[in-house]
């Protein structure tokens, strides 16, 4: 699939920070030390709906690790799917009268054009599980042949005794295992399983659905998990930097996910950190396409928004956080939008040389952007109450939040 057009990220002077960075699967934070190419796989969307603000708010953490790293003179290697077959984009297809199809296509198409407003650098390589199946298909029959997968009815599943590491993403126990489970795409009450956490791998192909040909597993469709496995280990190969998504993903999604890939190769770790970004709720719950309290981004854009605000909004709250979006918060990024581009629209103004440091530092610290703000608003303000005789200095910020925040001034 292709993705979607970069906007030009400016260098900085000086020296950008190694990122430290709080890993789910260690509780603890850890500072990563990519090589000269560093290597992140993030979770795409399921097309079956437009771009929400939790949407926008967990890509632009994301988005934030490779500013950093870019800081750096790093390559950054950058692996996006879209999982444009799944259960719930089948139902709402059926539930619209729509070909499930052009429903996928026509929301990703959506998604491109928001992300290229919030100016969200596009992945390197942006694959659909569709895509991906001549690939998941060779990797079932491996786990088959390994015993480290098994037959049901046709259908295929993993047993998650086969990797001595499973649960070392989550540490969550066997009930909120199994909770979770049931409520995000498993089965764990289906009689015959050998454990009641088991994922499919590969689904049997079910009357009236799409199905493909699954070499010696028979026609059918590729379960959730092993596609981004597949994508992953396809682009990236074991032990990549950063693992990313929300914090609904870390169980089951990320937790089958790194199973998957170390019974599969026998090395381990999948990534070598597993970054997870706070929910953004409305009315008190979390923003989901199935409960439908949705505000998308198209929709603002349409309203006549401008993106930077929205990118603004997002960056007001650190990316692990679980923040409420009301129009209060985005009125407050209008105005901030505001006193930044008069801030910057002056001749001169007050150095800014401690100001990129300050940004630099703050986004280091596990992506502290509520942080960057402030020094920005800093700056903003001393401009504003005392101006400075710096003529570089306006240019030099501009440039600081293009670079660092994706924000264009
Ligand atoms: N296609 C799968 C991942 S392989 C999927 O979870 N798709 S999704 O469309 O449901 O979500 C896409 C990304 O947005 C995931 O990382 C998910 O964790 C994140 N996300 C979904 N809802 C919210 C929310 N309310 N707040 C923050 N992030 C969210
Ligand atoms: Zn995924």
């Amino acid at each position: 699939m292709h993705a979607w057009p970069a906007s030009e990220v400016p260098a900085l002077p000086g020296k950008g920070r190694d990122l430290r960075i709080h890993d789910t699967a260690t509780g603890g934070r850890v500072t990563l030390d990519p090589g000269p190419v560093a290597r992140i796989y993030v979770c795409g969307i399921t097309p079956y709906d437009a771009t929400h603000m939790g949407h926008a708010a967990t890509y632009n953490a994301f988005d934030l690790v490779q500013r950093v790293w870019l800081d750096t003179k790093r390559q950054v290697h950058y692996v996006q799917n879209v999982t444009d077959v799944d259960d719930p984009l089948l139902e709402r297809a059926i539930r619209d009268g729509k070909d499930w199809v052009e429903l996928a296509e026509g929301e990703t198409a959506l998604f491109r054009e928001d992300m290229t407003a919030l100016r969200l650098l596009p992945p390197k390589h942006y694959i659909g599980a569709v895509e991906a199946i001549p690939g998941i298909v060779p990797l079932v029959e491996r786990l088959r042949d390994a015993g480290a997968a098994y037959e049901l009815e046709g259908d295929v599943y993993f047993s998650v005794e086969s990797d001595p590491h499973f649960g070392e993403v989550s540490h969550y126990d066997a009930a909120a295992m199994k909770a979770l489970s049931a409520e995000r795409g498993g089965d764990p009450e289906r009689p015959g399983k050998k454990n009641p956490l088991d994922p499919m791998l590969w689904m049997a192909a079910r009357e009236g659905e799409p199905s493909w040909d699954g070499a010696s597993l028979g026609r059918g469709r590729p379960g959730w998990h092993i596609e981004c496995v597949a994508i992953a280990l396809d682009h990236l190969g074991m032990g990549f930097d950063v693992q990313g998504g929300g914090s609904d993903l870390i169980f089951p999604h990320h937790e089958m996910g790194a199973s998957h890939a170390q019974a599969l190769t026998g090395e381990y770790p999948f990534a070598k950190a597993y970054v997870h970004a706070g929910m953004v709720a409305l009315g008190g719950e979390k923003m989901s396409k199935s409960k439908g309290n949705l505000v998308f981004v198209s929709k603002l854009r349409r309203d006549g928004v401008d993106p930077a605000a929205i990118r603004l909004t997002l960056l007001a709250h650190h990316y692990r956080a679980d923040w409420e979006w009301t129009d209060q918060v985005l009125q407050d990024a209008v105005e901030r939008l505001g006193r930044w581009r008069a801030a910057v629209s002056r001749p001169d103004g007050p150095s800014a040389d401690a100001l990129v440091e300050e940004v630099r530092e703050a986004l280091a610290n596990d992506l502290d952007a509520p942080a960057a703000l402030a020094a920005v608003d800093r700056w903003a303000e001393r401009q504003d109450a005392d101006g400075g005789t710096d003529e570089a200095a306006p240019g030099l910020v501009s440039r600081t939040v293009d670079a660092l925040l994706g924000v264009a001034l």
